[in-house]
C-alpha cells in the first residue's frame, strides 16, 4: 500500500474530529466561495449548499475573482469571501483574499495551515487539521475542507456518514478491477451539489493516473461531449435524488454507445448504494472517488506519490 492509498483509508478519524458545530457564516448579501483546483471544486459544491441553507452564494476560481470580481457581482465589495486552500499559499487565492480585504470584504479562510499567508490575511480562520502523511495529491484535506464548509453554512453532519463513506469506498474498491480494465477515458457526471464532486472525481483521476477525464452536468453531456463515448469510456454517474430517471436514461444511452458505467446511487454495470442523507452524498462519495483515482493509476503503473508535473502548492 503506498502512502496515497494509506492516507485515503486513514482519513476517517480526522472526519470524526472535524464533526461538530461551527458558527454560521458572516452576514452578507452574497457569499463567494473561492479556490483553485480541488479547492475550487469544493467551492462549487459549497455554494449550492449555502444557497439551499438560505445564504445566497456563488463559486469563483481564485484568479477570476482576483482579476475581475465585478464580472461576477457588481457590488463585490459587499461580499463575504470564503477562501479555501489546503496550503494557504496558492498565489491566486492568497492575492484574491488580500485584495478583497483591502477593499473591505470580510474574508473567511478554510485551510489546513494555521501559519500560512492565507491564515494571516483573513478575518476568520477555520482550521482543518489533516493527516501528516498527505502528499501532493489532495485527499483527506479535500474531504475535511468540504465537511467544515458544510458545517459553516449550518448543515448538520451525523457521525454515521463516516461508516457510510468508508463502506462505499470499500465496496467500490472490491468491485473495481473488472469494471475499469481497458478503459482510458473517464467521464464524471453529477448535478447540483454533486457537480463540484464530479469535477473533483475527474481532476483526481486525471492527476493520479494521467488519464483523459471529463466532468459535466449529466444532461449537458448529451449536448456534444457524447461524441467521444466508445468502448474506451468509463462513466461515473453520481445520481441525484431529484433527477434520477433522466440520469438513468442517459446511462442506458451511454452503455449502448460502449461505455461501462459505475452508478453511485442508481443503475449501471456496477451499482453502488449511497447510504446517507442525500444532502450529504457529496461528502460521502469523496473517499470512493479518491480510491478510484488511485486504482486507475495502479492499473497503469503510475505512482501517485509523485505525480507528473504536479507540486503540492502552485505559486506563480
Ligand atoms: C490546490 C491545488 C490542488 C492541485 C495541485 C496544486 O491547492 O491546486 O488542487 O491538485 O496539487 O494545488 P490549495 O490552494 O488547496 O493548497
Amino acid at each position: 500500500m503506498n502512502t496515497t492509498e494509506k492516507v485515503i483509508f486513514e482519513q476517517f478519524p480526522f472526519w470524526e474530529k472535524a464533526i461538530g458545530s461551527i458558527s454560521a457564516p458572516h452576514d452578507a448579501e452574497l457569499t463567494v466561495f473561492l479556490g483553485c483546483g480541488t479547492s475550487y471544486n469544493l467551492a462549487l459544491s459549497l455554494a449550492t449548499y449555502a444557497n439551499r441553507a438560505g445564504y445566497p452564494a456563488i463559486a469563483v476560481p481564485g484568479a477570476e475573482w482576483l482579476n475581475r470580481p465585478s464580472a461576477f457581482w457588481p457590488r463585490w465589495q459587499k461580499a463575504h469571501l470564503v477562501a479555501l486552500s489546503r496550503s494557504g499559499e496558492t498565489t491566486e487565492t492568497v492575492a484574491a483574499a488580500k485584495a478583497s480585504r483591502k477593499a473591505g470584504v470580510f474574508v473567511t479562510a478554510i485551510t489546513v495551515e494555521p501559519d500560512s499567508s492565507l491564515a494571516k490575511n483573513c478575518d476568520r480562520l477555520i482550521e482543518a487539521p489533516t493527516h501528516s502523511d498527505e502528499g501532493i495529491v489532495m485527499t483527506v484535506s479535500a474531504s475535511l475542507m468540504l465537511l467544515l464548509g458544510m458545517q459553516m453554512v449550518g448543515m448538520e453532519i451525523s457521525p454515521s456518514i463516516i461508516r457510510s463513506a468508508r463502506l462505499l469506498a470499500d465496496q467500490l474498491d472490491k468491485a473495481l478491477p473488472g469494471i475499469i480494465a481497458g478503459r482510458s477515458h473517464f467521464v464524471f457526471l453529477g448535478s447540483g451539489s454533486l457537480y463540484g464532486i464530479a469535477l473533483e472525481g475527474a481532476l483526481k483521476l486525471m492527476e493520479m493516473s494521467q488519464s483523459m477525464t471529463q466532468g459535466f452536468h449529466p444532461l449537458e453531456y448529451r449536448h456534444g461531449p457524447i461524441s467521444l463515448v466508445d468502448e474506451n469510456t468509463a462513466v461515473i454517474m453520481l445520481y441525484s435524488a431529484d433527477q434520477k430517471d433522466a440520469e438513468a436514461l442517459l446511462v442506458d444511452e451511454l452503455r449502448q454507445k460502449g461505455a461501462t458505467v459505475i452508478g453511485f446511487g442508481g443503475p449501471g454495470d456496477l451499482e453502488l448504494p449511497v447510504d446517507c442523507d442525500p444532502a450529504l452524498a457529496g461528502l460521502c462519495l469523496l473517499p470512493a472517488l479518491q480510491i478510484l483515482g488511485e486504482r486507475a493509476a495502479q492499473s497503469k503503473g503510475v505512482d501517485t506519490v509523485s505525480p507528473r508535473h504536479l507540486t503540492k502548492v502552485v505559486m506563480l
